[in-house]
This record gives C-alpha cells, structure tokens and sequence, in this order.
C-alpha cells in the first residue's frame, strides 16, 4: 500500500504526495514505512527556511519566490511552521486568491504544518515532511516559521539557508538587533521598502550586525516589496551563491553531518521510548513504575535504567 503511493508520488502524483506528507505528520508505523523507503533518494533539495515577525510579509515573499524559481523550471515545496500563515485553514480570502496562481502550478506544493505529531513534536514532523519533498524531487523546499518558540528554532536548524525578514517600522530595530535575532541569517531581507524608512533599517543593519560569518560568507542585506516582486530576482540569486558557497567551503557536507547525528538521536530516543513503553505494556510494570517514584521508594532515573534493562532483556529472549 505504501509502496504503491510512494512510487505514485515519485512519478509526481500530487494526492500521493499528500497522503504520504499525512502519513509523516501522523507519526507511527506507516511514518516509519515512508521514511524508511524514501529517506536514502533524499539530500538533493535546497532546504531554504524563511522567518521573520508575523505580518513581514514572508509569505508573500515564498509566494513571489517560488514564482521566481518555477520560472526557472525548478519545482519547490513550501512549509509552513507558522500557524498564523494563509497556507492554513483560517487563511483570509485575499491571502487565498493569491495562493491561486501557485496552486494549480503542478511545480509547486505547499503545505501547512498545522498541529503537532503524536509523538515526536513539530520540529521532527516538520523534519519528514521536508525528506519527503525532498526525496519526491522538489528542487528547492521553503520552510515558514514565525521564529518565536523552540520548534521554530529546530526547524531552522534543518534548513540550509535561512532568511531574516524584517520591515521598517515595526519599532525599535536597534533593539532587534541587539537581540541577535538578526544573527542566524544568512541573508537578511528588509520587505515593504516601499515603506519608508526602509534604506534606513538597511543601513542600520548592516552597520549593526555581524554580516561577516567565521565560514568566509558575507551575508547580504536586500531591500524587498513582495507584493510587487521587487528584489525578488536578487533574493533568488542570493539564495543561489549561498548554496554554492556551502558546496564550495565544504560547509553542507558538515550540515549534513550535523543533521545526521541530530536524526539519529531522535531517532534513538523515540525508538528506546517506543520499545520500553510496549515492553510495560504486557504487565503493570508501568503503573508499578509511577508508585514506586510517587512512594519515594526510588528516584526517577533509577527506575527508568530498571525499565529499559527489563524491555532489553525482553526483547533479548
Ligand atoms: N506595503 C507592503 N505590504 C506588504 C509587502 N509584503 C507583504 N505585505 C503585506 O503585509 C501583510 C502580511 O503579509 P504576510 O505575507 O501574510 O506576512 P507573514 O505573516 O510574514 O507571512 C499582507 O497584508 C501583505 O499584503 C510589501 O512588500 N509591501
Ligand atoms: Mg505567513
């Protein structure tokens, strides 16, 4: 079953490709199944992540760009991580109308992350769903975050290239900058510059921020009016000469070492949990557990290395 929706997604079947990108997002065994045959046609793709305050206009911006890219015939994935994206269900109908021209493009496909897996969190569901793109053959995915929480922050982890978007006149930039928000970009885009105020935050930024990064990239700092597709050529071109430079510095190759250690680890918690969690599940090993803690009879830790020494010499029999 899976097998067949896989190779239906692989000769680029789009209700294929949703249903393997649910199948991810709701965790479990059939998730397993997906990963495990897509996982190794994945690494291709430009995992691209764009965040920025929410009303800065980034998914105008992913709209406008992937626009751009598909004019250069590479087919994109979008993500959205920001529940208060348009990509989600409460979009408003400009928002929608917008979308249009993108959607009924078979060279796009856009997807919004709108509630947590099971078990894992957002960040690893986010995590699979860019494989799976990725492993489809989209050519360039665009990740969607607002930046604020813990998840955003992994997410970004995940991406190759990420972008800042901020607007002039959302306060006190200095005070942004300062918070170092500014410092994981490496492209920062001032958006609305037909706002005043925009040459200003420009030049601030590049006064301000480190742009100068330890691997030899000088981070750019591009001037945008997304809903004009102004600047969204340079965007697109930036983008490109980041890319290079990672392949060039052996920069991706360690990115991609990273992300490895950082897979597996996950990978490793969520499966030792997994098979504790179903070795309790025969007796009341787990009920005798949490007693044992709430009694005080024995510290947390201590049971916890009972538990897995137990599962583990279950599974050895
Ligand atoms: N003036 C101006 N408005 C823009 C620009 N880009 C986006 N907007 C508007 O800003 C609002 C928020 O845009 P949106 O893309 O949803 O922002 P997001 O929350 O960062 O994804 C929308 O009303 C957009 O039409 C721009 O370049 N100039
Ligand atoms: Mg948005």
């Amino acid at each position: 079953m899976t097998e067949n929706l896989v190779a239906e997604a692989l000769r680029g079947d789009r209700r294929a490709l949703a249903r393997l990108l649910s199948l991810v997002e709701n965790g479990g065994l059939a998730a397993q199944e997906v990963m495990r045959l897509l996982y190794p046609r994945s690494g291709r793709a430009h995992v691209v992540g764009i965040t920025g305050a929410a009303g800065s206009g980034k998914s105008t911006l992913i709209f406008s760009l992937a626009r751009a890219l598909r004019s250069q015939g590479l087919k994109v994935g979008i993500v959205a991580v920001d529940p208060t994206s348009p990509f989600s269900k409460g979009a408003l109908l400009g928002d929608r109308i917008r979308m249009q021209g993108l959607t009924s493009d078979a060279g796009v496909f856009i997807r919004s992350m709108a509630s947590r897996g099971a078990i894992g969190g957002l960040a690893p569901a986010t995590m699979d769903v860019i494989t799976v793109m990725d492993a489809v053959g989209k050519d360039v995915i665009i990740v969607e975050t607002v930046g604020a929480g813990q998840d955003e922050v992994e997410v970004m982890d995940a991406a190759h290239t990420v972008v800042v978007v901020t607007v002039p006149g959302a306060g006190d930039e200095i005070q942004a900058i300062k918070a170092g928000i500014f410092e994981i970009a490496h492209i920062l885009v001032v958006n609305k510059a037909d706002l005043p105020r925009a040459d200003i935050l420009a030049r601030q930024l590049a006064e301000f921020v480190n742009l100068d990064k330890p691997d030899g990239w000088h981070v750019p700092v591009l001037q945008t009016v997304a809903i004009r597709d102004d600047g969204v050529d340079e965007l697109v071109a930036a983008l490109q000469s980041h890319r290079e430079h990672l392949l060039q510095s052996g920069q991706l190759d360690k990115l991609r070492q990273g992300q490895a250690q950082h897979r597996l680890m996950a990978a490793l918690k969520e499966q030792l949990w997994d098979m504790v969690y179903q070795a309790c599940q025969e007796t009341d090993a787990w009920e005798e557990a949490v007693r044992t803690i709430a009694e005080r009879r024995a510290d947390p830790i201590t049971v916890a290395k009972g538990l897995i020494a137990r599962a583990l010499s279950l599974k050895a029999v």
